[in-house]
């Protein structure tokens, strides 16, 4: 392929790995027979939710947190699996060996990707072209590409033309391509600044980038606006550092829509306690506090946190902890609905407008415990 891009000008180049529907390539790894089939791997009980989908049960518009029953009335062909969280710990391990053999410095963000500092390589597309062939070959699963002057356009690139995707772009080339896409796109905007944007006639990201700071900063604040434009125009200095400057360590989900049902919620706690865990083993550190973060659809925002005698990292330490926060947070029976009147510190939210719009579970983690 010919370069696009004269990387010899960037100050950083920044590779993003990311495989493809993870658990499931997992899983089809060991049985071969699966490949080419909507394959689901979910939670067995009835409030489960889907952690991964192949990209041929995604066709049926089944994916990631969404009900299992939903996604068995969408796709009633697929073949469903439990997760086998310590298989595909494995297969993560196996894989960042690979990525830490090629590269200096990788900042592992999760069991299934990775930020690399490619500055200095002669040839970060080859080099990044050798990696992708030697997982496929070695541990049989497939992955994506992203390469940019940045984590931000690293990021996006990989996911830009998944499965099997390697795409290289430069901050101007990414504000091309996507910036007829909308806000979502970015890392950072969740769905409820997309729809608040919305509501400002800004629908792209370009538009996005375009909006006078004074009235982003009238509905946003100075910094929130601000903020939002360098990533729309994907500005991004963060460095790749497998010492993480933050101690603190999380995994966070936006809902579509307002969640009341306190089992799904509870499943979804459960599940990010896991990719929480997850990445905490994949990068060898503990956690000493444990929190939970609550947004309620009127922007209000909710930690509770508990610190423990020892440093933990697995699920079976942080998931009851974090499931008690969370009861007690909203205990049940108390109301109706989850996030109706919350504690006395917040202000009660209209009765239209009282429920969970997103949580999520927050666990901090001492570099080097
Ligand atoms: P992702 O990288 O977000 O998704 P993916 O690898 O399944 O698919 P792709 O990258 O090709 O779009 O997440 C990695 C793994 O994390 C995923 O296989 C399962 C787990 N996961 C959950 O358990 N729940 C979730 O809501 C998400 C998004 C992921
Ligand atoms: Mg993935
Ligand atoms: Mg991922």
């Amino acid at each position: 392929m010919r370069p696009v891009t004269a990387f010899a000008e960037w100050p950083h180049i920044i590779g993003h790995i990311d495989m493809d529907a993870f658990y499931v390539s997992v899983e089809i790894r060991r049985r071969p027979e699966l490949r080419g089939q909507p394959v689901i791997v979910a939670g067995t009980g009835s409030r489960s939710v889907v952690t991964t989908a192949s990209y041929e049960a995604r066709r049926f518009g089944v994916g990631s947190a969404m009900p299992a029953a939903r996604a068995r009335r969408l796709c009633p062909q697929g073949v469903f699996l439990a997760p086998d969280f310590a298989y595909y710990r494995e297969a993560s391990r196996q894989v960042m060996s690979m990525v830490r053999a090629t590269v200096e410095t990788v900042e592992v963000v999760g069991l299934d990707e990775a930020y690399l500092d490619l500055t200095g390589l002669a040839d970060p597309p080859a080099t990044m072209r050798r990696l992708v062939a030697e997982i496929e070959r070695t541990a049989g699963l497939g992955c994506s590409i992203g390469i940019g002057p940045s984590k931000l356009v690293a990021k996006v690139a990989s996911d830009a033309e998944k499965p099997r995707g390697f795409v290289v772009l430069s901050r101007e080339q990414a504000c091309q391509r996507f910036g007829a896409s909308p806000c979502g796109l970015v890392p950072g905007i969740g769905p409820k600044t997309v729809e608040r944007l919305r509501a400002l006639r800004v629908d792209t990201l370009a538009a996005l980038a375009a909006v006078p700071a004074a009235a982003l900063a009238a509905r946003f604040g100075p910094r929130l606006a601000a903020e939002l434009q360098r990533r729309a125009r994907f500005e991004d200095d963060s460095p790749v550092t497998e010492e993480r400057k933050v101690i603190s360590e999380s995994r966070e989900v936006t809902f579509d829509e307002d969640i009341r049902d306190p089992e799904r919620l509870e499943a979804i706690l459960a599940q990010l306690v896991d990719r929480l865990c997850d990445g905490l083993r994949a990068q060898r550190r503990r956690g000493r506090t444990v929190g939970i973060k609550v947004r309620l659809d009127d922007f209000s925002t909710h930690t509770r946190a508990r610190t423990l005698a020892e440093a933990v990292a697995s699920a079976d330490r942080v998931g009851p902890v974090a499931l008690e926060l969370l009861r007690r947070f909203e205990p049940r029976g108390r109301s109706a609905c989850w996030g109706c009147g919350s504690p006395a510190s917040s202000p009660p939210t209209g009765p239209t407008t009282s429920s969970f719009s997103w949580f999520s579970s927050e666990v901090s983690a001492r570099t080097g415990a």
